[in-house]
């Protein structure tokens, strides 16, 4: 039996390893953000599994405790979510252009073709990640779990039904869970149907948002060398932009406050 420290240590890489996953997706999320594309991932979330839970499995697979790091594959977890059911067939393909560079991955399970008998969906990857910590080199299993924000909120709900229930779901709370999990599929199917719609409405918000943004640096600038009058004068004229149902407008007036300062002597 391991003691406290032992396990601190244990999980020393499989913490650093989460960390680092979790900066990598979160940072390629940021990269659309920056250039005002869709981005296929929401959002990314990780977690080390508790200890009482790696015990709870070691005892459910049969494992020894020199086992464990072997064949227990979700100690490091991480979920990535994303809006359309397509986002994660997307950010599969990202995972695998990275396979045998920053990780290795070992093998994938489609749970979203071939949902499991409580309804549950998701993708699931398990890859070996190589991880330098202070004990030195290390490879770690990590399972990377890709769902829609509709299968989250299902599996989140599910999950908590069973710990209360102790994995013994009565049935016919069972049969309902089937019913909810059959109706997420038809909404993620339904949102997919609108996915252009969506890509498209997202895509104006962040173009109008950062065109925003660059003016109002601009007009910071302006108010900093002196040109106050000026900069309240462009500043009006973005208020009175009411629509923004095109990026054309702030674009506009970005483009003409650019080439007012450019022309500016100071
Ligand atoms: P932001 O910009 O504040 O959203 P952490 O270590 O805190 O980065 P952790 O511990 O893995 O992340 O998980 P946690 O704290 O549960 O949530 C992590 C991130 O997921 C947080 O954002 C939450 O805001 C975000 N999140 C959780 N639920 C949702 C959701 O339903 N929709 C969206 N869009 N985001 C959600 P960050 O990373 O702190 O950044
Ligand atoms: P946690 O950390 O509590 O989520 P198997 O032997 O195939 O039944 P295995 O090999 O452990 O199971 O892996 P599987 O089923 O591919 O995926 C394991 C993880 O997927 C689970 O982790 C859950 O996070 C999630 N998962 C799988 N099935 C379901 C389900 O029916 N409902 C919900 N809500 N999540 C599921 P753990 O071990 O439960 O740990």
């Amino acid at each position: 039996m391991k003691d406290i420290r032992e396990w601190d240590k244990f999980l020393i890489p499989y913490e650093q390893a989460v960390e680092e996953l979790k900066i990598k997706f979160k940072t390629l999320r940021k990269g659309y953000d920056d250039l005002g594309e869709y981005s296929p991932i929401e959002f990314v979330v990780g977690r080390v599994k508790k200890v009482s839970s790696i015990l709870a499995k070691s005892r459910l697979l049969g494992l020894d405790y020199d086992e464990i790091s072997e064949k227990m594959e979700d100690i490091a977890g991480i979920r990535i979510m994303c809006q359309l059911l397509g986002d994660i067939y997307r950010v599969v393909e990202l995972l695998r252009e990275r396979d045998g560079k920053d990780f290795t991955i070992l093998y994938e399970k489609d749970y979203i073709r071939d949902k499991k008998e409580s309804g549950y969906r998701s993708y699931h990857l398990i890859i070996k990640y190589p991880v330098h910590c202070a004990a030195g080199y290390r490879e770690v299993l990590a399972e990377i779990q890709i769902r829609t924000l509709a299968m989250n909120f299902w599996a989140i709900i599910e999950h908590s039904l069973n710990y209360k229930f102790k994995d013994q779901v009565p049935e016919p709370v069972q049969k309902r869970l089937q019913k909810a999990a059959a109706s997420v599929w038809d909404l993620d199917l339904e949102m997919q149907a609108l996915k252009e719609e969506i890509k498209s409405a997202q895509k104006l918000f962040k173009q109008n948002a950062m065109a925003v943004h660059s003016i109002n640096s601009q007009l910071q600038l302006m108010s900093d060398i002196g040109e106050s009058e000026m900069a309240a004068q462009f500043q009006s004229r973005m208020d009175a932009i009411l629509d923004l149902s095109s990026s054309e407008p702030l674009e506009e007036l970005h483009e003409q406050i650019t080439d007012y300062l450019g022309e500016d002597p100071s």
